[in-house]
């Protein structure tokens, strides 16, 4: 949800990480915040290592105008108990990554949350067409898993960017990050109305 913090000079916008149960989300915010120095990550609720409400990185980025844009980077979890958490979660999103769960008998799983997250956003007055979609394919390490072909023609009729990952090794999880950092950011400036030389 775009939010302008006038005192701080500051934009907040949302990147939501979804996906089935056990895909890697969380790991994926693990790994992150230990790549890139200053990050916190703030893991809210944990049930073991499941995730019952939300990890939440924050990670702030300078604009050209002297304000900054701070991204709330957040997973939600994907177990299907969770469904009210997801939906609390995702009111407003600026950016989601869907996470992928690569391991061939996933499939079924991968479609699903897929789904939710369609109907989840519908359920919140917004449709999937208007939020910027980016898919990490992870578990790319994995012997047994679909093909990059499969996972396309399973998840990704609507052509979004995809990337392959294994998260565990913090391979492949900066690019999904990035684009949708910079889809998050064209979006959030758009709505509110950034001065001109913030956008340059
Ligand atoms: N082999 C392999 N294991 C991974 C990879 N990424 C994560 N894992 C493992 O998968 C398990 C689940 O990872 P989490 O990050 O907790 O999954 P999650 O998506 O946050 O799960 P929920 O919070 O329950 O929705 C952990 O044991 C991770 O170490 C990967 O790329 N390859
Ligand atoms: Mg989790």
């Amino acid at each position: 949800m775009a939010i302008t913090n006038f005192a701080l000079r500051r934009y907040i916008a949302e990147i939501v990480y979804c996906g089935p149960g056990l895909c890697g989300k969380t790991t994926t915010l693990e790994q992150l915040e230990s790549q890139v120095a200053g990050l916190r990550l703030v893991r809210e609720d944990t049930d073991g290592e499941r995730t019952v409400f939300f990890d939440l990185l924050p990670v702030v980025r300078p604009l050209p105008n002297g304000w900054t844009l701070q991204f709330n980077v957040k997973t939600v979890p994907g177990e299907v108990p969770y469904a009210g958490a997801r939906q609390q979660n995702l009111r407003d999103p600026d950016a989601v990554v869907f996470v992928a769960d690569s391991h061939y008998a996933r499939d079924k799983a991968n479609l699903v949350a897929l789904d939710e997250l369609r109907t989840t956003l519908e359920r919140n007055g917004r449709s999937i067409e208007e939020v910027p979609i980016i898919l990490q394919y992870n578990k790319q390490d994995l012997t047994h898993i679909l093909s990059w072909d499969a996972m396309q023609e399973m998840l990704n009729s609507a052509d979004w960017p995809a990337f392959g990952s294994i998260a565990h090794q913090r391979k492949g999880i900066l690019p999904p990050l990035e684009a949708a950092m910079n889809a998050a950011e064209r979006r959030v400036l758009a709505r509110v109305g950034a001065p001109a030389e913030a956008l340059t």
